[in-house]
């Protein structure tokens, strides 16, 4: 099987809180239409990208919250997404918000699929980092709730052996963390794809607004050098509602570089060649984890969270 695949980050602009699923299946869509006529195989959306980045609000009412979340998927409103997809024969990675039954109670998930280019669905990923508060900051612009409104995710970091290669998925905040990409590198992870609704403004902290973009790509970069993986970044972008997001979704290799990365705030697709084979030289020298890593020194990792300043020399 061939070990390349071109790829795209189909970046959405603004989803205004009045715009139906159906007009954004249609950009999704009409997406995935351009991807196809650029000989694209995989298809990556961003996160929550059937709606508008709703955490940024406090509700009244739990029905109302619930109206964000999808009960099924597919269901009848992002249906013509799979059925274009089997047409085409292209996979694709989608970000939505998941209500489902699950241990006898109803839960809430910021969750991500990976379809098939056969249109069935591959593997799910539910948000495992989830930033922002569960209540509202006081005289902010605006809320980030998903503390608030999604449980932490309970499937850890799979990997799936599909497109020729071994993915794995993550959503937005959890690209940030080290943790995320090494447990999935020591998995032999060769492409990490996942979306990301990052607003411009830093609502807890006073931080110059560059850093914004800085951070988004410096953080990836890092991650998929350290692991010797590609990473596909879609963002949601532009204005919604007045509500500014970064955009800058882009396509990175496992040398760390930004191979190709979006110029607008709109829908855009950003593609690129990939060769999954691209990595394996990292993985077998700086970063050959079974030659060089230390575990008898990692312990504190995962038996502490918050960190503890120690006396000198501990
Ligand atoms: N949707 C997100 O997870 N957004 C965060 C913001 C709040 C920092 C992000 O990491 O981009």
């Amino acid at each position: 099987m061939s070990r390349r695949l071109v790829a795209a980050a189909a970046q959405l602009g603004p989803i205004h809180r009045a715009d139906s699923r159906a007009s954004v299946v249609r950009r999704l869509v009409d997406l995935m239409r351009q991807a196809a006529g650029r000989g694209c195989e995989l298809v990556v959306y961003p996160e929550l990208a059937l709606t508008t980045f709703f955490p940024r609000w406090l509700y009244d009412s739990q029905d109302e919250i619930d109206t964000w979340f999808e009960r099924e998927m597919p269901g009848p409103e992002t249906r013509p997404l799979f059925d274009e997809a089997k047409r085409l024969g292209i996979g694709f990675h989608l970000g939505y918000a998941e209500l489902c039954e699950e241990d006898g109670r109803t839960r809430r998930f910021n969750t991500s699929i990976l379809v098939g280019p056969d249109g069935d669905i591959v593997g799910k990923y539910r948000k495992i980092h989830l930033p922002g508060t569960a209540e509202p900051v006081p005289d902010a612009p605006f809320q980030h709730l998903e503390k608030r409104y999604f449980e932490v995710g309970n499937l850890g970091f799979p990997v799936w052996r599909t497109h020729g290669g071994i993915l794995g998925m993550c959503i937005c905040n959890d690209r940030r963390w080290p943790e995320t990409f090494r447990v999935m590198g020591l998995k032999g992870v060769e492409m990490v794809v996942l979306g990301y609704n990052t607003p411009d403004f830093n609502i807890h902290v006073d931080e110059p607004k560059h850093l914004r973009m800085f951070h988004n790509h410096v953080t990836m970069q890092a991650n998929a050098y350290q692991n010797g993986c590609w990473v596909v970044a879609s963002a949601k972008a532009g204005f919604e509602d007045g509500f500014g997001l970064i955009g800058g979704s882009c396509i990175i290799a496992p040398t760390g570089e930004i191979a190709a990365v979006a110029m607008t705030e709109d829908d855009e697709l950003v593609t690129c060649e990939v060769d999954f084979s691209l990595g394996d030289y990292i993985k077998r020298t700086v970063f050959n984890f079974e030659k060089h890593r230390r575990i008898e020194h990692y312990g504190i990792i995962t038996e502490q969270t918050g960190a503890i300043a120690s006396p000198d020399n501990e």
